[in-house]
């Protein structure tokens, strides 16, 4: 697979490289090293992402400033980074289907191998290590930026290295990533150290707001368009709320429900131990990780769907426990 992948990226000529709706680092960052390292074979590439809004914070990695909320004129390859799902990259599948090779590159659990080819990797501890692997094993060199990249997607998709699917590899390819010329203490930097004043003030409203149930084992959390505009946050702001809640030494389950500018809900649920909330999400249409998934809900109120969650969650292990690999 990891041979077909870069074979068909590399026998196409105009290339797409598309990461997921509201882009967190380890999408982009797959997208932008291949990006990175296609800029020098002479073929078109080209970054297309559906969001109009690009987080801030990510702004960091090399190439954000190309990545473009438009699609170009003809591809005949797209790359899709880090998306358990085609319709995450917010675009047509049945359109694209026509025109390109899809070439789904990622590691989440519940992918649906939309893909012309699936180089799904899962357990994995993010799309860029997919990604990190394939330009490995077909001897491709990397420049410092694409190593960047890798390495920024990987240690934010993992917390810094706190959950999600590692091992030995993982610190094996990061450490290649180093010797390649990505820089730890910079990376970290952009990504911890670089709190928005909004964002801090959004999480003072939280960790006094939430409820805890349960006997305290789940940590639920609203947020709704009018405490973004109170706080002055914006939605990128609201991603990595729910670890404050998870964090919490009794909570098993986090959740957070966050109202859309349409009135729509995004769900995001953690999990700590024996749970696999991937399927709890899959279950609600949505997808994702054994402790970190989501799923999106046109339901009118949101107590209806906290409540909905807390009865899956009542079903308890008998139902969502698996051995955690
Ligand atoms: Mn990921």
């Amino acid at each position: 697979m990891f041979e077909a992948a870069w074979k068909a990226i590399e026998k196409a000529r105009n290339i797409l490289l598309v990461s997921h709706v509201n882009p967190d680092c380890d999408t982009l960052g797959c997208s932008l090293a291949i990006y990175d390292i296609l800029q020098k074979t002479g073929k078109n590439s080209y970054l297309f992402n559906a969001t109009s809004e690009l987080p801030r914070k990510l702004r960091f990695l090399p190439h954000f400033d190309e990545i473009r909320s438009f699609l170009p004129a003809k591809f005949d390859a797209v790359v899709v980074c880090d998306c358990a799902r085609f319709d995450r990259t917010g675009m047509d599948i049945a359109a694209v289907r026509n025109e390109a090779e899809i070439i789904n590159i990622d590691h989440h659990l519940t992918n649906s191998n939309f893909g012309d080819i699936n180089l799904v990797i899962s357990p994995n501890a993010s799309a860029c290590m997919v990604a990190y692997e394939m330009l490995k094993q077909n001897g491709v060199e990397l420049t410092s930026k694409a190593a960047s990249c890798l390495y920024a997607g990987t240690v934010d998709d993992t917390g810094f290295f706190a959950y999600g699917a590692m091992d030995a590899s993982t610190f094996a390819n990061m450490s290649e990533l180093v010797t390649l010329g990505a820089d730890p203490v910079f990376i970290s930097k952009q990504l911890k150290q670089s709190v928005p004043l909004a964002r801090f003030r959004l999480r003072e409203y939280v960790s006094k707001s939430f409820d805890l149930l349960r006997n305290g084992m789940v940590g639920l959390v609203f947020i709704r368009q009018e405490d973004l505009k109170r706080t002055g946050a914006k939605r990128e702001d609201t991603e990595d709320i729910i670890n404050l809640v998870r964090d919490i030494v009794s909570v098993e389950m986090a959740v957070m429900i966050l109202e859309e500018e349409d009135g729509s809900f995004k769900i995001s649920l953690r999990s700590k131990n024996s749970l696999d909330i991937s399927k709890i999400a899959l279950k609600f249409g949505g997808g994702g990780h054994f402790g970190s998934a989501g799923f999106e809900s046109s339901m009118t109120r949101a107590e209806d769907i906290a409540q909905m969650i807390l009865n899956e969650f009542d079903k308890g292990i008998k139902e969502y426990g698996t051995q955690k690999q």
